[in-house]
């Protein structure tokens, strides 16, 4: 087995000890955080993601291999927030309310922390009004939202109707994210901007607020 192999395993199983070890012995030996990040960690979810589907896992058991994705991801985060970038701009995110899914979501924070921007994470579960209320006091140019489930969809549609009749909706930029949309299905729903990963995330929010982007969004 070579060293994905046991990470995935690793994640598999939700053994975060192992997870953690396997992280830091790659890092270590000078793997680069981003593919550890993307073909390490995140393509770890691809079997769990597709048993759970099929009932051969159950929710206690991928909730632990959330918890062991997230615990190498704490690893990563300092490596891959660049030291003394001027801020860029500013991002409030989280996940819409009735969904508690957050792993893409913290993923899509440590990209833009690590882009220079300033990001207030209002996490999981995340009420309309929250949204409001930090959008509102904040000073945010973008309000980010990330859904996954089905059934969290309306909520996206709601935190925007919500911004708008706070008079919010028209001095910030939407952008919003996970994998239940796509880029017809965030248009639809009213949104400025849409980003099936991270990395294309930040370059929306370049995007969305004029900046200067690295690459053209696909
Ligand atoms: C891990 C997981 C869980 C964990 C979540 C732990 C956590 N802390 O996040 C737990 C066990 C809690 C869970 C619970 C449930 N889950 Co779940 N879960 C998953 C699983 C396996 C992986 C999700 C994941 O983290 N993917 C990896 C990340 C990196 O990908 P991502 O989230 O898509 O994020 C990337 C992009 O989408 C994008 N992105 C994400 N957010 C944002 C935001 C912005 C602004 C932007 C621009 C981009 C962006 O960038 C990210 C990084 O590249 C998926 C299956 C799958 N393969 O997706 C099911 C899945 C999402 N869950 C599902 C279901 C049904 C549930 C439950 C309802 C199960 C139940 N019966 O209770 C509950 C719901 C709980 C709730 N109220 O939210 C279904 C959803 C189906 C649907 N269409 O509605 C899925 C698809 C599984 C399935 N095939 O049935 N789940």
């Amino acid at each position: 087995m070579n060293s994905f192999d046991q990470l995935h395993r690793a994640v598999y199983d939700g053994d975060d000890r192992t997870v953690v070890e396997l992280a830091e012995g790659l890092l270590t030996e000078g793997m680069d955080p981003v593919h550890l990040l993307n073909q390490g960690l995140i393509a770890s979810l691809d079997k769990v993601g597709k048993d759970f589907a099929d009932g051969r896992l159950f929710l206690p058991e991928v909730m632990l291999s959330a918890h062991a994705i997230q615990e190498g991801m704490h690893l990563l985060e300092p490596l891959l927030a660049e030291a003394g970038v001027e801020p860029r701009g500013s991002v409030v995110i989280g996940t819409v309310k009735s969904d508690q899914h957050d792993i893409g979501k913290n993923i899509v924070v440590m990209m833009l922390r690590g882009a220079g921007f300033r990001v207030k994470d209002l996490g999981i579960d995340v009420d309309p009004e929250v949204f409001v209320a930090e959008a509102g006091e904040g000073e945010y140019q973008v309000v980010a939202m990330s859904a996954l489930l089905t059934t969290s969809l309306p909520w996206l549609e709601k935190t925007m109707q919500a911004l708008e009749r706070q008079g919010i909706r028209d001095r910030v930029k939407v952008l919003v994210g996970g994998a239940v949309l796509d880029a017809d299905k965030a248009l639809a729903a009213g949104a400025d901007g849409y980003a099936p990963d991270a990395a294309r995330a930040v370059e929306a929010c370049k995007e969305l607020l004029g900046l200067p982007t690295d690459s053209p969004c696909e």
